[in-house]
């Protein structure tokens, strides 16, 4: 059996909201965490210096991504991603499951695997449960992920089982090829549950990748496009059918409010490319909500976009320079934006963590959504 790597420190009186931490072969973290997105190697627009200095110890790298392009011939020649990017901490890399769904063309999924065309240049390739194990074994991922079958909202049932029957037996083959690996693979293979929007389906995927020898558990297949009250409800049921025992990570969420929710429920790691990806188009996290920096009001203001952040954009710009920045195209309004982001997300999850020591996160939740969706800046 693997060995337990998560131990909560303390639940929260007023929900399911836990703290904990999380051992990793690169340093153990604290959660509940968020994880900024480094798809190719690298968080886009901001030095890897910059995501250590503001407190960030586990980022993600994208398996579908980093196969493609550099190659695992290049990762191999360079010892791996932690050598290769001179990234110090945990790595935590998705399986390509959501992404060969999302990014590839002309896939076709069998029991064997999945074939797909690359969205880079066309070219054919396959990924296998176990060459998917053996790709993370040598990125040196601290936390690998399993490969699986992510469905969107509106299928039917019948669909919905026959992705979860895949994912399950890709579930069972890739903890077979993780101890054939042995030595050579250093991480936490993490399980990953699916089951669409059917509460039965949910279930018995929940138990089952739970029992199953995996160090952690993500729940996937939500935030794909379903309502809000949809995620909300899936998020709690399945949630509360993972075991409490291991680590619990949403994948693909990181707005605040879904945040909020996620803790809420006992959720311990999430990690979402929203932060990066649209600092790039000039939104910006603030407690008043998003702040779209590149609007005509911001252009005479000299305050700064979230007068409690600490960030370079926030302790030595203005909004209406910020504003300048985008509209003349300039690099470092992305830049400033999604450091911006990013020690926003940081900072909120230290108050997260805060609420949760000191039994008041429901009321630090209530406050903080009614002031996000409150008047709009
Ligand atoms: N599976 C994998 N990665 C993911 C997802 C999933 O279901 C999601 C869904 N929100 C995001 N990233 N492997
Ligand atoms: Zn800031």
């Amino acid at each position: 059996m693997s060995h337990p790597i998560h131990t909560v420190t303390h639940i929260d009186a007023g929900s399911h909201a836990r703290c904990g931490l999380l051992s990793l072969p690169h340093g153990t973290i604290e959660t509940p965490a968020f994880m900024p997105v480094g798809t190719n190697g690298t968080v886009k627009g901001i030095y890897h210096e910059k995501v250590e200095q503001m407190g960030y110890r586990l980022i993600l790298g994208n398996t579908y991504h980093l196969y493609l392009r550099p190659g695992c011939d290049v990762l191999e020649s360079f010892g791996g991603l932690h050598a290769f990017s001179s990234w110090k901490h945990n790595i935590l890399t998705d399986s390509g499951g959501f992404q060969v769904f999302s990014l590839s063309k002309l896939r076709k999924i069998k029991d064997a695997g999945v074939t797909f065309q690359s969205h880079i240049d066309g070219s054919r390739h396959a990924f296998t449960p176990e060459k998917v194990v053996d790709i993370q074994t040598i990125i040196g991922s601290d936390i690998a992920m399993v490969l699986d079958v992510c469905t969107p909202p509106d299928i039917d049932y019948r669909a919905a089982q026959e992705a979860w029957r895949v994912t399950k037996l890709w579930a069972e083959r890739s903890l077979i090829r993780r101890d054939e690996n042995g030595e050579k693979f250093r991480g936490c293979l993490f399980g990953i549950v699916q089951g669409n929007f059917f509460k039965e389906l949910r279930k018995e995927s929940a138990e089952t990748i739970s029992a199953m020898d995996f160090p952690g558990i993500a729940i996937g297949g939500l935030s794909v496009g379903e309502t809000p009250d949809r995620f909300s409800d899936f998020l709690a049921y399945t949630t509360e059918m993972v075991t409490p025992e291991k680590p619990r990570y949403v994948m693909g969420i990181g707005s605040p409010d879904y945040i909020l929710d996620a803790v809420a429920n006992g959720i311990d790691l999430f990690d979402c490319v929203l932060a990066t990806r649209t600092a790039r188009h000039g939104l910006l996290f603030s407690d008043d909500g998003p702040v779209n920096i590149t609007k005509a009001i911001h252009e005479f203001s000299s305050e700064p976009v979230e007068p409690t952040c600490g960030c370079t954009a926030c302790t030595q710009y203005s909004r209406g320079y910020i504003r300048h920045l985008f509209k003349a195209g300039e690099m470092l309004g992305p830049m400033l934006a999604t450091e911006h982001n990013l020690m926003y997300l940081h900072t909120l999850m230290e108050r997260i963590k805060n609420a949760i020591k000191n039994n008041s996160f429901s009321v630090f939740r209530k406050e903080y959504l009614a002031r996000y969706y409150g008047e709009k800046k």
